[in-house]
């Protein structure tokens, strides 16, 4: 059934709908099966992400109708749909009225990934007016928390050193908080690795206490601020509370140096929303593990990573892993800047909308996968500046010498960048740094070659 008559109108302009604030507009790459039209096939997507079926139904009454998903313009050779989604469409929480991200995903990248006469379709940007804005819950804490935190300014307080406990798994507690604190020496920042939790090996009410220790041992150490993110996902909202209250308790006097961190790709938007709304002083982290199955830019379903970091900022995370833009192991490009621009301001260009956020908290890309001080100023000079987290948890417990060294040659990476310098000349009076050349000699033949001569390493 030819459902164009109802849910496409292709005369609707996208400036008046932006301008009367009364839609969420979502843009999808759409190719239709075999055999069925690109119109008809774009109008039932439309019907079947909101008030429609593959059929009339006499249960239909006018008011209906003005919930209807409307597409709004096609572009058949591109294979481009735009729809318009009414505000009102979408779910609103018992509790308060406010939005939640879950239904806009249950609509608008919901049954349609699975509909007989959509060969495939994929999110790639989506625009949320301000009253909508106003209704998601945002950032309750953001990136100049962290630098207040650390003794820097809130204005412009630079990179942010971290890392990843590795080895990923199978360290039992004391050889792990020691991995911290041997960390902790050079750096700001530690993530647990996302798989880790509770393991019976290493088990949290073991470990976390060892590791607020070496927080303390290292803060008095280096005098210096020390910042820990602490997995807490789980499947029960119990249990994550649990995990929350008792990390938080274990960290006492340093309960503000912790960030929770959340898989919430696996774990979902209730997981998300589940630590930003019951521990709101807590920066919150999400870890994307598992987006690849449907961001990969091989994939041609689901959304995409710009996509996933948008979604992120509405469902309020401190920050989001956005990926290393073609410096680190993941896939990913330099052109995934535009991922970070559109979390950490205020004002943004996607790839098909352009958003104002209204002054909604901004999510910190956090950069992580393969990097190291090798890798770091090449991706700096390419998103065109260092307001990041970056964790490099091979890239620290790589270096030659030790996790401390690991983590100065990050922070000096990020200081050689800054400077303008030349990685090479400056490597020649920043130890730790010219011994990231002698660590990861792969990276370093790659891009800077000639190093060995200029630095005097004959290995
Ligand atoms: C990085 C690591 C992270 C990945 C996730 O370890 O384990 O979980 O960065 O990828 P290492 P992304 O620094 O040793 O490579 O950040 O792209 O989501």
């Amino acid at each position: 059934m030819d459902q164009s008559n109802r849910y496409a109108d292709l005369s609707l302009d996208e400036d008046t709908l932006i301008k009367e604030g009364k839609h969420i507009l979502v843009t999808y790459t759409m190719e239709p099966a075999e055999g069925y039209g690109y119109l008809s096939t774009a109008a039932h997507f439309a019907a079947e992400s909101s008030t429609g079926t593959n059929v009339e139904v006499s249960t239909t009454d006018d008011f209906t109708k003005d919930l209807d998903a409307m597409v709004y313009e096609i572009d058949e050779n591109a294979g481009i749909m735009k729809i318009a989604y009414p505000n009102n469409l979408f779910d609103r929480n018992l509790i308060d009225g406010r939005a939640m991200v879950v239904s806009f995903l249950t609509l608008a990248i919901g049954n349609n990934q699975g509909m007989g006469d959509v060969k495939c379709a994929q999110m790639q940007d989506f625009w949320v007016p301000k009253d909508m804005l106003d209704i998601f819950d945002g950032p309750s804490k953001d990136i100049t928390d962290m630098w207040n935190l650390l003794g820097r300014p809130r204005d412009n307080g630079g990179y942010i050193a971290g890392t990843i406990i590795k080895p990923k798994l199978g360290l039992r507690p004391k050889p792990f908080a020691e991995a911290a604190y041997q960390f902790w020496l050079g750096g700001d920042f530690i993530k647990n690795d996302e798989p880790q939790g509770n393991q019976v090996y290493c088990r949290m009410k073991d470990v976390t206490p060892l590791v607020a220790d070496a927080m303390k041992r290292a803060q008095d150490e280096t005098g210096e601020a020390k910042l820990f993110s602490a997995n807490i996902t789980a499947d029960d909202f119990h249990e994550m509370c649990a995990r929350a209250d008792y990390i938080l308790e274990a960290f006492g006097e340093n309960a503000h140096h912790v960030a929770f961190l959340v898989d919430g790709y696996v774990g979902g938007p209730g997981m998300v929303t589940t630590a930003r709304r019951n521990y709101p002083n807590q920066y919150l982290h999400y870890h994307r593990a598992g987006h690849g199955a449907v961001t990969s830019p091989s994939a041609v379903r689901g959304y995409t990573a710009f996509v996933l970091a948008k979604l992120s900022r509405l469902m309020g995370a401190s920050g989001i892993h956005v990926g290393t833009m073609g410096y680190g192991k993941m896939e990913g490009g330099q052109d995934d800047r535009n991922i970070a621009y559109m979390i950490e301001r205020d004002s943004a260009d996607g790839p098909y909308y352009h958003q104002e956020w209204f002054g909604m908290k901004p999510t910190t890309p956090i950069i992580s996968g393969g990097m190291n001080a090798l890798r770091l100023p090449g991706f700096f000079e390419n998103l065109g500046h260092g307001n990041v987290i970056n964790t490099s948890g091979g890239g620290s417990y790589g270096h030659i010498d030790s996790p401390a060294a690991g983590a100065t040659s990050l922070r000096q990476s990020y200081e050689c960048w800054k400077s303008g310098s030349d990685p090479v000349e400056f490597a020649k009076d920043h130890k730790e740094f010219a011994r990231a050349f002698e660590s990861f000699p792969g990276d370093a033949d790659m891009l800077y070659p000639g190093w060995r001569e200029k630095l005097g390493v004959h290995k």
